[in-house]
């Protein structure tokens, strides 16, 4: 059997929970990797559905011979939970065993659920806050933390462009600058999220549908949102793209709270007060959104909410994929082009990052945002 060092255990307890993305929200995506008093693998698993099993219990019912367990370790990305909830505590599932110990990256901040690693103490188990991982559970869990910790949802940027960042040429064909690979990835991105945002131009050009078509997220449908200020879209909402493929409750129009029209039909009408340049207020866009249940929210553009997204530091996470292709600048748009940064120190920085390639194209994400 496989022998592992505690560090590749919570890697492989970090990896296991990203399952769960797409899927556990409002709870955070959670991974566990249990090995025997010999650092042997005895199992991993993960909070894979709301309200169902922790990654705790689930990995523990891997293990079917439970006299495996004593002088075990458990390996988990967020401090087991103290409460009963939708699941049994976690912690106290943990103290009926007799482990060697139990190791967690993330404290949890949910004040209703927090508490288990005294739990576990007091039942004389010992138990480690693996602080050199811990920015990458933090990582991990940042859409969890960014809502707990500033009651909103967490906003993910997504950019397709070319290598010289643009995403036209000059007579607007867009169509299609990155490969297929990096559109399919398009719709898993899609799925991990409560919620696609566009601005009412890529409304108005794109009639997009803004859903998952990817067949592991088919059960699932998402929420839809449209940047529309001055409320000109009011009539274009039903019977659009988006009210295609969901029903009209899970379509958000967002208007300035000086805009006095009415949603038409079951549409949810989000009305946010304007920044001093007449800009939404995208903190507070982001606390109604938490309000209705979105926990985190993928940006497809355009240039001008990307805009309104830096310049308000509210975007928590970038992701670029880019064509190994060139446009030309001279004419052409790109998604960058209605922001700017004035002092070069105070420049937006990714971090963290993750990297890939899809084919030839070049993807990087990173955060922008600690949680
Ligand atoms: C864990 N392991 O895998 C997860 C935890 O309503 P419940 O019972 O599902 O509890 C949800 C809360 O439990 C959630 O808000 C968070 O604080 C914690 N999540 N805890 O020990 C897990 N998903
Ligand atoms: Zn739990």
């Amino acid at each position: 059997m496989q022998i592992l060092t505690d560090k590749e255990a919570m890697a492989w307890a970090i990896l296991e929970a990203k399952k769960g993305r797409g899927w556990v929200a409002p709870n955070p995506v959670v991974g566990c990797c249990i090995l025997d008093s010999s650092n042997r693998f005895l199992s991993v698993g993960a909070h894979l559905k709301f309200g169902e099993q922790h990654a705790e219990t689930n990995a523990l019912s891997k293990i079917h011979d439970k006299r495996l367990l004593k002088g075990a370790k458990v390996f988990v990305t967020l401090e087991p939970c103290a409460h009963v909830g939708n699941q049994p505590s976690c912690a106290h599932t943990l103290s009926q065993y007799d482990l060697g110990k139990v190791v967690y990256l993330v404290k949890d901040p949910n004040p209703k659920a927090q508490g288990g690693a005294e739990v576990l103490k007091q039942a004389g188990i010992v138990v480690e806050h693996m602080r050199e991982l811990e920015d990458e559970g933090r990582v991990l869990a940042e859409v969890f933390l960014c809502n707990q910790i500033e009651s909103r949802c967490l906003f993910h940027l997504k950019v397709a462009s070319s290598l010289d960042g643009l995403v036209a040429n000059a007579s607007g064909e867009s169509q299609w600058i990155t490969n297929e690979e990096s559109r399919a990835h398009v719709q898993v991105m899609r799925g991990e999220h409560d919620a696609v945002l566009v601005g009412r131009a890529t409304f108005e050009q794109d009639s997009p549908r803004l859903n998952s078509r990817d067949v592991r997220f088919s059960g699932r449908s998402n929420w839809a949102i449209v940047l529309d200020p001055k409320a000109k879209l009011r009539d274009q909402l039903v019977d659009s793209s988006l009210t295609s493929v969901r029903p009209e409750s899970k379509v958000v129009w967002v208007t300035s709270s000086s805009c006095q029209a009415k949603a038409p039909g079951s549409i949810n009408h989000v009305q946010v007060p304007e920044m001093p340049g007449g800009e939404l207020s995208l903190l507070e866009l982001g606390k109604k959104l938490f309000q209705l249940g979105i926990c985190s929210v993928m940006v497809e553009g355009g240039a001008k909410t990307f805009a309104a997204f830096f310049s308000q530091s509210m975007c928590d996470r970038l992701s670029v994929f880019q064509s190994a292709s060139l446009i030309g600048s001279k004419n052409s748009p790109s998604w960058s082009s209605a922001f700017e940064t004035r002092d070069l120190k105070a420049r937006p920085t990714l971090r963290h990052l993750e990297t890939t390639m899809f084919r030839d194209d070049i993807f990087v994400s990173g955060i922008i945002r600690n949680f």
